[in-house]
């Protein structure tokens, strides 16, 4: 099997401001900043103060993305640093930030896709009334989105509203525990957490409409999602029913994803809920469903699923200690997530219309320079390949995936786990912000270079 994607399909790498940009001082604070400072909260009290510093080495960071040989790169706009107060007065040091970072990329040849809103949002909005506890925050979200793409549409026509809903939400909101994410607020019930993440939905509404209100060109919007991909334990058709009606209850997809692409909540998921459902006002599923262009899906894993008989038809399989996984408690290598997950968008959900890329797929390593200064993360290979391989299978079956964003271009701030857990196919050492391509770099940029998994 030689494994070529079809031509025109789109290679990238994926960051987010918050993990790579620093430069803290020169941005209103969001609510990362507060977590991170609050000890206890990040593994050895990390904080995105510095991360990457990419904020001052774009130039360098860019020339190197184009050494890779991509041709796209998926980057965040963080929220406090184009409105320090997360409404009202914009900050034009951050917004020309933005056009000269993008002005880079395009003199590379790179095509920049942005993406809204990656979870740093305003610490002021906290303060005024709680972030996504409020309605407001979908309103100032759009404001938001009205500033930074009246100002950047006539570079970028590549948008995301906002990314894996489910992480700055239902991990954010902890019942009755303190939540793992920002802004790490302990809520009573289910459905406070639940109404969270209706707002972003109707955030992530109310944003496309403002997008394309605010683009004086032609645009692209998608939603980004890393769902959880059910996947059948075996192809027959009894386990792919089951897989289909598992993927309505599995993790928070029946309130998130289906919202989002089919005007519904699953009624699966309502009826498990009951009281805690989140309140859904009249107008709402229309103001979430809105069109668009593309949904970017960020796989890393998946569940495995087989046909039971019991009361729901399925049982969902758990993994064993010696199953694989990579340098997260979470990453079970799952390459069939990715096939499934692209599959679900056009046969569970109905939407075989819907241009899907993968916005992230990666994983942690223990990577370390050897005394070579080398850095050879042969198991992210490993595991890159069989993720591809998945893609691959998608794209060769007719499926409408059309693009692969790497994450991440290089190692940077990994949230709760701090600067502990590295990501990227570029090592950073924080200490003096060296960059060194790791042995995936120069494989991917083979992968990219021939069009196929290598
Ligand atoms: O680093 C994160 C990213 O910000 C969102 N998706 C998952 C990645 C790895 O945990």
């Amino acid at each position: 099997m030689t494994y070529f994607f079809p031509s025109g399909f789109e290679w990238g790498v994926s960051t987010a401001s918050y993990q790579i940009e620093g430069a803290a001082e020169l941005r209103g604070r969001s609510v990362w900043d507060t977590f991170s400072e609050t000890p206890g909260r990040v593994l050895n009290g990390d904080t995105g103060a510095i991360a990457c510093d990419h904020f001052h080495r774009y130039r360098d960071d860019i020339a190197l993305m184009a050494e890779l040989g991509v041709r796209h790169y998926r980057f965040s706009i963080s929220w406090p640093r184009v409105m320090p107060e997360g409404r009202g007065a914009v900050n034009e040091g951050g917004l020309a930030f933005y056009e000269r970072l993008v002005d880079c990329l395009l003199e590379y040849g790179i095509t920049p896709h942005a993406t809204l809103f990656h979870w740093d949002s305003p610490q002021a909005l906290e303060d005024r009334y709680g972030s996504w506890r409020s309605r407001e925050m979908a309103q100032d979200f759009a404001d938001y989105a009205t500033v930074v793409v009246g100002r950047l549409c006539d570079r970028i026509s590549h948008w995301m509203t906002i990314n894996e809903i489910f992480c700055f939400t239902h991990m954010g909101y902890g019942v009755n525990q303190v939540p793992l994410h920002a802004p790490g607020t302990t809520v009573k019930t289910a459905k406070e957490t639940w109404q969270t993440s209706h707002h972003a939905l109707l955030a992530h509404g109310l944003g496309c409409q403002a997008i394309r209100a605010a683009s004086r060109q032609p645009c692209s919007i998608a939603l980004v999602d890393n769902f959880l991909a059910t996947v059948p334990f075996a192809e027959t058709p009894e386990h792919i029913a089951a897989a289909q009606t598992a993927f309505h209850t599995t993790g928070t997809n029946g309130g998130i994803v289906f919202p989002a692409l089919t005007g519904e909540y699953s009624p699966l998921l309502l009826e498990r809920l009951g009281s805690d459902a989140p309140d859904i006002r009249p107008g709402d599923l229309e103001t979430i469903h809105q069109p668009l262009d593309a949904f970017g899906f960020n796989v890393y894993s998946g569940s495995v699923v087989r046909a039971a008989d019991n009361d729901q038809g399925y049982e969902t399989l758990d993994f064993r200690e010696s199953y694989p996984r990579l340098h997260m408690p979470w990453l079970w290598v799952v390459p069939d997530g990715l096939y499934w997950g692209v599959r679900h968008i056009s046969e569970t959900l109905n939407r075989p219309d819907l241009r899907v890329f993968i916005s992230e797929n990666g994983c942690a390593a223990q990577d370390e320079v050897n005394s070579q200064g080398e850095i050879l993360d042969l198991e992210r290979i490993f595991y890159l390949r069989q993720y591809l391989q998945a893609a691959h299978r998608a794209t060769a079956e007719g499926y409408p995936l059309t693009g692969y964003f790497l994450w991440s271009f290089m190692d940077n701030f990994e949230w709760a786990w701090g600067c502990d857990r590295r990501f990227g196919i570029t090592y950073v050492d924080y200490s003096t912000q060296q960059r060194i391509p790791k042995a995936s770099f120069h494989w991917y940029a083979d992968c990219v270079r021939e069009n196929r998994v290598v």
